[in-house]
């Protein structure tokens, strides 16, 4: 029965300040609408690419766009100051607001047609001197987390401090009502990682990724997010290391790592470069780079005590 799962507005208000609670809905509001239009992208000429190359040098799928324009007009709010999205090369100033919203529209971009993306959201404050000279912004500054999976069900994970919650979305009163409350990273059972770029690894990443994984079963789906939702719900630990071809890792820290990092903590697992929690590190430009390493507390510490040895 629908009744007995608790709507999103209800849990929300239970835990967020209301200029949060409408981040977090706005963010709901524009991922039901994007599911939408993934569902029938074949038949509206949605899939491929535009033929741009965007500001991380990767070709731009229309739906990259698309879902670009949908969480820059849900989240222009009168509580934001300024959004940052994975598609757009400089932040967007919205107005005097508190927060930063730091967005990824479309995670898992080469899946398009093929298998489930999603997007992913970091709520950020005090963050209005970031990127000016000599300030930074670390993943500590996040009040609010959130990213969705476009699968069946379609997923979407809110992480407050202290505590997460899954809701899935019901397409017949287009509602998303708490299915997972309160969840907790179980003990790894899954490592996901690209096995193929071992070649690149440095000795060291080498030899953390195999202490990490050892007796683990792998699944690697090339979408952060279906990996990240399968740690928080099946257990496991995702690494996305540096290599010789991403010197500084490929994912990015304002709007995949240091969200992602803020709900594994806030589930009770962890998340790493390597050396110290992600959300310790200074940020100092709206697209940068680093590794990421998490999930299960234990497999985590394992790829670290392996990973800070002296070759
Ligand atoms: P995207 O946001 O452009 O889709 O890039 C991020 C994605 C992650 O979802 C995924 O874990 C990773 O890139 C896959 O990269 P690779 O193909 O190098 O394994
Ligand atoms: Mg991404």
């Amino acid at each position: 029965m629908p009744e007995s799962y608790p709507e999103l507005a209800s849990v929300l208000s239970e835990q967020f300040p209301a200029p949060v609670c409408a981040i977090l809905q706005g963010f709901a509001g524009a991922s039901a609408s994007l599911r939408d239009l993934l569902a029938v992208a074949p038949l509206r000429d949605l899939l491929g690419s535009t033929g741009e190359i965007n500001v991380q040098d990767e070709a731009t799928a229309k739906l990259d766009d698309r879902a670009n324009e949908m969480f820059r007009e849900a989240l222009r709010l009168p509580d934001v100051a300024r959004l940052i999205s994975e598609e757009e090369p400089d932040p967007i100033e919205v107005g005097a607001g508190t927060y930063t919203c730091c967005f990824d529209p479309l995670d898992g971009s080469s899946n398009i047609g093929v298998a489930p993306v999603g997007s992913v959201l970091g709520v950020y404050t005090d963050a209005h001197g970031a990127f000016e000279a000599g300030y930074s912004i670390t993943g500590r500054q996040l009040v609010a987390a959130a990213f969705t999976v476009y699968g069946l069900p379609t997923m979407l994970i809110v992480a407050s401090p202290d505590r997460v919650d899954g809701f899935a979305f019901d397409p017949e009163d287009r509602t998303w009502r708490l299915v997972s409350p309160k969840i907790r990273a179980p003990q790894a059972q899954y490592a996901s990682i690209n096995w193929m770029y071992r070649d690149r690894w440095p000795a060291r990443v080498l030899r953390a990724v195999d202490h990490a994984s050892t007796g683990l079963r792998g699944r690697y789906s090339g979408s952060m997010v279906e990996d990240v939702l399968r740690v928080l719900m099946s257990g496991g630990v995702f690494l996305y290391p540096e290599d010789e071809t991403s010197p500084d890792g490929k994912l990015r820290m304002l709007y995949e790592i240091c969200p992602i990092g803020f709900i594994m903590e806030a589930a009770g697992g962890a998340a790493m470069d390597g050396t110290r929690s992600v959300l310790d590190v200074p940020i100092t430009t709206p697209h940068q780079r680093g590794p990421l390493i998490t999930g299960d507390g234990e497999a985590v510490r394992r790829y670290h005590q392996a990973y800070i040895v002296v070759d």
